[in-house]
């Protein structure tokens, strides 16, 4: 009912309307109508009232709510369903148990604030209540588990062409899962997955942008869009753009391949020509930054002329 209200404010934008027309249109009393404009109010939508005038929609809550999201989202599988929350563990973690249970692909869990968010590893993601984003996607990419890696890649020129697209900011993509902005890492991406030796049964996504966090309580060498920017920038529009991204390069991917990931990930890429240290397994790996391959692995220079592809690693740079 509440989604009802919105749906009928948002078609009257800068019109009053009156609870008794409210009232006809959802086939609901005046009283009950009152009390879900108050519940909007209690989550932040300001909704003006006036004596014989009626109702008036004036701002809506920067918050991940599902029905906010789903507003002129206009994407083809991301989104289609969407739980949000205000405080959960790990985004990821519910992702996981929707998916167990047959959630369909595109599914997105969003929340205010995690207490276990997660790294890559067992390492930890600090999750602030009401200043970032944290989300997860659901996905079922008929591929082969080794091919996962081209989903967190997809995922990061995601992410890097949202904040472009919205900000009037620079933002690069540090192999493998990193987002920087001015060498400081603004977003994060995790990729799980539930998977057989030759298919994926589903795998998520989870992503965490900091987006209006102080930088004193970052980790160290991390940012945050308020930071980069100088102002408070809306959640809401940078996740709805983050899901839009998401879905259009999902289509390509499933369309058209990895390839045209590749480019655009080149384009974004803060590695390239750079000298890097890559941590893997227990072993360092010193080069240059030639590219990625088509696996999404990342291929050094070696100074003995040789090429290495690594699958997975830590990049630390080296001067
Ligand atoms: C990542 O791991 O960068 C993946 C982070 C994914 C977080 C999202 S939030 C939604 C979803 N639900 C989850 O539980 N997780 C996902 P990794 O490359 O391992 O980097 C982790 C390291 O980044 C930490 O060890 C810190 O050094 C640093 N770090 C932690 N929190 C940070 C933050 N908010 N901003 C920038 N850096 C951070």
């Amino acid at each position: 009912m509440d989604e009802e209200i919105l749906k009928i404010f948002r078609s009257n934008r800068d019109d009053y309307i009156s609870g008794e027309e409210l009232s006809k249109t959802l086939g609901i009393s005046r009283a009950a109508i009152w009390k879900h404009i108050e519940k909007l109010r209690d989550e932040g939508y300001d909704i003006s009232a006036f004596p014989h005038l009626g109702y008036r929609l004036v701002s809506v809550p920067d918050k991940l709510l599902p029905f906010e999201l789903k507003w002129d989202l206009k994407t083809e599988v991301i989104g289609k369903k969407i739980y949000s929350y205000q405080i959960l563990e790990s985004t990821n973690t519910i992702a996981y148990r929707l998916a167990v249970d047959g959630a369909q692909e595109g599914t997105v869990i969003s929340a205010e604030g995690q207490t276990k968010g997660r790294g890559r590893m067992g390492r930890s993601w600090f999750s602030p209540k009401g200043v970032s984003i944290y989300l997860s996607i659901i996905l079922k990419p008929k591929i082969y588990p080794f091919e996962a890696p081209k989903i967190t890649l997809a995922a990061a020129v995601s992410v890097a062409e949202a904040i472009n697209r919205t900000t009037s900011l620079s933002a690069l993509i540090k192999w493998p899962n990193d987002i920087l902005i001015q060498d400081k890492k603004v977003c994060g991406i995790l990729t799980e997955m539930d998977a057989e030796v030759d298919r994926i049964n589903f795998l998520i996504l989870g992503i965490g942008i900091n987006v209006n966090v102080n930088k004193e309580i970052l980790p160290e060498g991390a940012t945050s869009i308020i930071e980069e920017l100088g102002k408070e920038f809306s959640r809401l529009e940078l996740a709805k753009e983050v899901l839009r991204e998401l879905d259009s390069n999902y289509l390509i991917f499933k369309r058209d391949g990895f390839a045209p990931i590749l480019k655009q990930w080149q384009k974004l890429s803060y590695l390239s020509g750079r000298r890097v240290r890559v941590v893997c397994q227990n072993r360092k790996v010193e080069g240059y930054v030639v590219s990625i391959d088509d696996l999404g692995a990342l291929v050094l220079r070696l100074d003995n002329g040789f090429l290495e592809r690594i699958l997975a690693g830590d990049v630390v740079m080296v001067r």
